[in-house]
């Protein structure tokens, strides 16, 4: 019977820490410098980006996409960002939680590039977690598509299927052309895609909106999911996912977590049960705006 007795704390621990909802994912541990130093290629284009079927958007980027590449070091890196700006308009690099001198902060000069310059910053990791990465050198520049996402994998994280999120707003006067709107231009009505409402095409979740232009995120039941969530627009968003669960910062558990620009979050989860489930920003006119995707689960 005594024995019995014992159990009975062992297995409530069991279930606390149990696979289905893991423990946080920790950020609070620094790491010592590696000696390795990761070297970023930027370089600033204007490009016609399409947002989604008939949403071509005039789009400021870092390497011609929306967001920028993703920056992935370890923490106790060092990475090195060389910016080039062959375009009209000046264009910068700043970033958060990692240390750097104030004259590489990306807010003033020196660290702006002007049209023609290139300019180097560099970033040195001590914390690993998921941070944005985006243009300070002028009001436009993050909405118009400046941005992206650094990813510092601690030396001794689990492994995991890893989804990085970057949720952003469009400015919709910047579209050159939006299903069932007259370009402004042509007068040419576009009927790609689908009309979505007033909102169509603002609200973007990795540079895409709707689950027809959004990649459907994939996962396996039982296995562990790392998920790294920027906020980096003008908008308070959400990013929740159906079905599922974890544990936030604050240790307790949620589906939804809210994040406002500039605001970052990494969790880790492991989905139970399989399906094409819905996953979006929990805003309703964000998400008919285009912050709605699939998370299909196998
Ligand atoms: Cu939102």
């Amino acid at each position: 019977m005594k024995r019995m007795i014992l159990l009975i704390p062992f297995v409530g621990i069991t279930a606390c820490s149990s696979p289905e909802v893991p423990a946080p994912y920790s950020t609070r541990r620094p790491y010592a410098p590696t000696g390795r130093t990761v070297n970023v290629e930027l370089t600033a284009q204007d490009v016609r980006w399409e947002v989604g079927p008939g949403a071509i958007y005039n789009a400021w980027t870092f390497n011609g996409t929306l967001p920028g590449p993703t920056i992935e070091a370890t923490a106790g890196d060092e990475i090195v960002v060389r910016l080039t700006n062959p375009t009209t308009h000046p264009v910068s690099v700043h970033t958060h939680l990692v240390e750097f001198l104030q004259q590489e902060d990306g807010a003033d000069p020196p660290s702006i590039a002007m049209p023609g310059q290139t300019i180097t910053v560099r970033w040195r990791t001590r914390y690993p977690g998921t941070v944005p990465y985006h243009d300070h050198s002028s009001e436009q520049g993050v909405r118009r598509g400046l941005i992206g996402a650094v990813v510092l994998h601690a030396p001794d994280e689990l492994r995991a299927n890893e989804h990085v999120v970057v949720l952003s707003d469009l400015d919709q006067t910047a579209f050159e052309q939006l299903p069932g709107v007259a370009n402004p231009r042509t007068g040419v009505i576009s009927d790609a895609g689908t009309y979505r409402g007033e909102h169509q095409y603002m609200h973007v979740i990795n540079g895409h909106a709707y689950e027809d232009a959004i990649p459907a995120f994939q996962g396996r039941v039982g296995e562990l999911n790392r998920w790294r969530v920027v906020s980096i627009g003008v908008e308070v968003h959400t990013w929740h996912l159906h079905g599922q669960r974890w544990y936030d910062t604050n240790g307790e558990l949620t589906d939804n977590i809210q994040l406002s620009p500039g605001m970052y979050n990494t969790f880790d989860m492991i989905p139970t049960r399989t399906g094409s489930w819905l996953v979006h920003c929990h805003f309703p006119n964000h998400m008919e705006g285009g912050m709605m995707a699939r998370f299909e689960v196998r």
